[in-house]
């Protein structure tokens, strides 16, 4: 496996100095930040990019994320904007990326109800509690929840929901299958491997559809093109909110084909009306089994992509809610030792 750690560019309070000092470190997951989804990203940018990463004595391959941009998944003239993000997939394969991670939500990426939730030991994480999320409704009030893409209106944000609404899941679906139709084989000829992030969490929020859920669904969008390069970025904490998707068989049942070209390891704590806590990565904290995970990894020789996902913030740290150092440092230095003690329980 390829050790690697999210980095938001120039303006993270977390440097690449620290990021390299974690033990095992190889690849920087990152992406260019100042270009509105749709557009193509200019090739000075992620030369600057691969720069940096290198004179900091780590790799810059691997992509977190390509936007979607919401016409594409509406199915709205649809053509120009696929045809920008193929531009984008051959922009990052000339600059040395081999692995381009994206989603497929509607109108919003995670959805979270509080990004600092304290726990007993002082530590905070994000949660979602379904006692804050009650009564509310985006196409009526004016939601904020944190995390949620400051940039749209509250008046876009109806338009989508109810342009959203009405194509329903079976017109995601024809609207995801014209777009890896056209994006997968441009990635093979590049030697790229697209990994979609999944629903997070795995079931409709507010009546928006969503549809990279389930074990059945993931697989159904890898059947649309079956190819390596259509791969997906299987995410633990994500699918792990919803009790009834057996990661672990999932892990190991895409692992044996190949279909797995990043795994975001992290945990999650379940509660009995199906809110989440993040908690930190060890199996015992949470409702995630990450040796299992790991271990059905190792059994298929997986040399994908790793990263720990979401930290807690402790020792004081502030920063990006998920994105500190010490907790994914943490994870890192956790990830590592699964790694080394299912690669040497194989061997023996
Ligand atoms: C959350 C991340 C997601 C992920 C995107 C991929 O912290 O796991 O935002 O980057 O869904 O497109």
């Amino acid at each position: 496996m390829k050790l690697s750690f999210r980095w938001y560019g120039e303006d993270d309070p977390v440097t690449l100095e620290y990021i390299r000092q974690i033990p095992g470190m190889r690849s920087v997951v990152s992406a260019i930040y100042d270009v509105k989804p749709g557009e193509v990203w200019s090739e000075e940018s992620l030369a600057k990019m691969k720069k940096t990463v290198e004179d900091a004595g780590l790799v810059f391959d691997i992509v977190e994320s390509v936007p979607v941009h919401e016409d594409i998944k509406l199915g709205r003239n649809a053509d120009e904007l696929i045809e920008n993000y193929c531009e984008n997939i051959r922009r990052c394969a000339k600059y040395g990326v081999k692995c381009i991670t994206y989603n497929f939500m509607p109108v919003f990426d995670w959805t979270r109800t509080q990004l600092d939730k304290k726990a007993p030991d002082g530590s905070t994480s994000l949660v979602m509690y379904w006692e804050q999320m009650k009564g509310l409704d985006p196409l009526k009030d004016d939601i904020h929840l944190p995390g949620w893409d400051s940039s749209y209106t509250q008046e876009e944000v109806r338009e989508l929901i109810t342009a959203y609404g009405k194509i329903g899941e079976e017109g995601l679906w024809k609207n995801l299958e014209a777009f890896l139709k056209k994006i997968i084989p441009t990635a093979q000829e590049c030697g790229v491997r697209m990994a979609i992030h999944p629903d997070d969490p795995p079931y409709p929020i507010f009546g928006i559809p969503r549809i990279i859920t389930t074990e059945e669904n993931i697989d159904r969008m890898l059947a649309i093109v079956d190819s390596p390069a259509n791969s997906l970025c299987l995410c633990t904490g994500s699918l792990g909110c919803a009790l009834t998707n057996d990661i672990v068989r999932m892990t190991e049942k895409y692992a044996a084909r190949d279909r797995i070209a990043f795994m975001h390891m992290r945990n999650v704590l379940v509660l009995e009306d199906g809110s989440f806590e993040e908690c930190g990565h060890l199996s015992s904290g949470g409702s995630i089994d990450m040796y299992e995970i790991t271990k059905a990894l190792v059994k298929h020789g997986f040399d994908g992509y790793v990263r720990p996902d979401h930290g807690r913030m402790i020792w004081g740290e502030t920063g990006k809610p998920g994105y500190g150092l010490y907790d994914r440092a943490l994870g890192a230095a956790y990830i590592n030792g699964l790694f080394e003690a299912c690669e040497k329980a194989l061997k023996d």
